[in-house]
């Protein structure tokens, strides 16, 4: 595990975005982990997560043209990695982000920013199932773009429907890399190095062998 990520899994833990407990999944799983984005809820947090984002951007080396980021948790999470590419890694990088709800008025359309052309880079927090991440493809795809990779925050690392996770079912029907700021794998490494988080750990563990991948 890389310095930055084990900061990032203490960023996330600080501001409760990561939690241990049970939780009902969108897939109805029950899982003894969490992470809520959306608590990461000030312009502080929000600067310091888009530079998660740029650095990993930038170490993942996957060349785009727009950074894209879905209705709606995607939205800030690709400003502030703009924002950050701009300020840290000096690079001036269109972004784009769509609509749930189609405008009929105005410069209509549902899509907010730069144009969605070329290869684009879709960032987003969480992919478990991967059902936001197909809905994304459509948009891409009507335009006439193609994906060029994906960034999340957190890969779970859990079996889709079949034995292949939501995330390596995208890298084999897009052919386009998936990249995480941290794993399962990273936390689990993370909880094993603080004896103080070992049931957290066991509980993990133990659903990693149900679900993961
Ligand atoms: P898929 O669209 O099925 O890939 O699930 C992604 C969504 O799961 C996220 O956008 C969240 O609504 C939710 N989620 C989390 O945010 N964090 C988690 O740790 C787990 C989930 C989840 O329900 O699987």
């Amino acid at each position: 595990m890389k310095a930055y990520q084990r900061e990032f899994i203490e960023f996330a833990m600080s501001k409760s975005v990561l939690k241990f407990g049970e939780f009902t999944l969108k897939s109805g799983r029950k899982s003894p982990y969490f992470f809520n984005a959306g608590l990461f809820n000030s312009g502080r947090d929000l600067a310091r997560l888009g530079r998660f984002y740029a650095a990993a951007l930038v170490d993942a080396g996957v060349a785009f043209d727009v950074l894209f980021g879905p209705a709606y948790k995607g939205i800030p999470i690709a400003s502030a990695t703009a924002v950050q590419l701009a300020e840290v890694h000096d690079l001036d990088v269109p972004y784009c982000f769509n609509r749930k709800e189609a405008k009929d008025h105005g410069e209509g359309g549902n899509l907010v920013g730069s144009p969605l052309a070329g290869r684009i880079m879709l960032v987003d927090d969480v992919i478990t199932a991967g059902t936001a991440i197909r809905e994304s493809m459509d948009i891409i795809q009507a335009n006439g773009a193609t994906l060029a990779g994906v960034l999340i925050a957190l890969d779970r690392q859990e079996k889709g429907k079949g034995e292949l996770s939501a995330i390596q079912e995208v890298e084999r029907d897009y052919q386009a890399r998936v990249t995480a700021i941290i794993t399962l794998a990273d936390l689990i490494d993370y909880l094993g190095e603080r004896p103080e988080m070992a049931e957290h750990l066991e509980r993990v563990r133990a659903y990693r062998e149900q679900y993961g991948i």
